[in-house]
């Protein structure tokens, strides 16, 4: 993080500064030069793009994922965006029908940014479009083929312990229980915006460091993920004023980083992961641990994984897949 920082403060001063306090950040993405779209979908009207950025007279630049994403409208400001501050140009008529593009004032017509700098091969490999696979895998596999790739990988989780240590977004958490065994954090998942309920998306992260995934969990820490569950759905209510029977509270098998965390989504919304194949409902979780104490231990999870992901090629070469 220092790092960086020292790195852009040339550049910084070029430009003007941004309000949500993320100067820094927004100097650093103008220095951005495309290099490869690694995918988009018009649907979600969404692009990853792998860029340079950093780039200047004495220095090459690093590798950058750039995820470019059109934000949901809001309600408080469609009237707005319908009055005569937006140029209207008309683009055909029929009948009852016509269609028109819209030009709205740039505060109307923002982009979210997400930025991974410097990115790593791996980061960058992560979102390009690839064939998707399925995997079975029993308590053994686990144990045999996965628990070891993930221990041979070394995934770095500092933004993690950056949350849970207030060295990073202190100033977003919502609710916090701060017992080391069974206390979390809970903090507004970077892909929210928080302007709109629409696309609600939090995540609980416990302070402990011991729980790796689902595979992890027993009997033992039931205390723990009921307190996840009620204070997480108590705090959403709270604050965002979401009740508990809107809200989709999960995680994901296989998860995307190897510290135990649990999402919270808007029912509304279909986030990204919340499909049968990666997703196990935490009221489920704990049912099947009060039932089975050593339900994730031994059952056979099943999730898909992309076609050059290593883990894959791992499950082939033990003939699993
Ligand atoms: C991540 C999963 C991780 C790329 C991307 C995202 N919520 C995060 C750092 C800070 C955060 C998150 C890893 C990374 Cl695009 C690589 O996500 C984060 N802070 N999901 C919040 N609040």
């Amino acid at each position: 993080m220092a790092e960086k920082q020292t790195d852009l403060s040339p550049v910084k001063k070029r430009l003007r500064p941004e309000k949500d306090g993320e100067g820094k950040a927004g100097s650093l993405l103008a220095t951005a030069q495309l290099n490869k779209v690694l995918r988009e979908s018009a649907r979600e009207k969404i692009v990853f793009v792998h860029g340079k950025m950093g780039k200047d007279a004495d220095n090459e630049g690093k590798d950058a994922v750039i995820i470019l994403e059109k934000t949901p409208f809001k309600e408080s400001t469609l009237s707005e965006l319908l009055n005569n501050h937006t140029e209207l140009r008309l683009q055909m008529q029929n009948d009852i029908y016509s269609t028109y593009h819209l030009y709205p004032p740039p505060h109307l017509s923002e982009i979210k940014a997400t930025v991974v700098y410097p990115a790593t091969e791996k980061h960058i490999r992560k979102y390009l479009w690839q064939e998707l696979y399925l995997i079975h895998e029993s308590g053994d596999d686990y144990r045999n083929i996965t628990l070891p790739y993930i221990e041979s990988q070394s995934f770095s989780i500092q933004w993690v312990y950056n949350i849970l240590e207030k060295k990073a977004e202190a100033d977003r958490i919502i609710h916090e229980n701060p017992d080391p065994e069974n206390g979390f954090v809970l903090i507004p998942d970077f892909k929210w915006d928080q302007k709109q309920m629409d696309d609600l998306y939090l995540i609980a992260i416990c302070h402990r460091r011991d729980l790796k995934s689902l595979r992890d969990l027993t009997s033992d820490h039931i205390p723990l993920l009921k307190n996840i569950l009620q204070e997480g759905r108590e705090a959403i209510q709270r604050k965002y004023n979401m009740r508990e029977n809107q809200l989709r509270i999960y995680f994901h098998y296989q998860p995307s980083y190897y510290h135990l965390h649990v999402h919270f989504t808007a029912l509304s919304y279909d986030a990204p992961g919340c499909s049968v194949e990666r997703a196990h409902l935490l009221c489920d979780v704990i049912q099947n641990l009060e039932l089975d104490p050593n339900y994730f231990k031994n059952r056979t999870l099943t999730f898909v994984v992309k076609a050059d992901d290593l883990l894959l090629q791992t499950f082939k070469d033990a003939r699993k897949a």
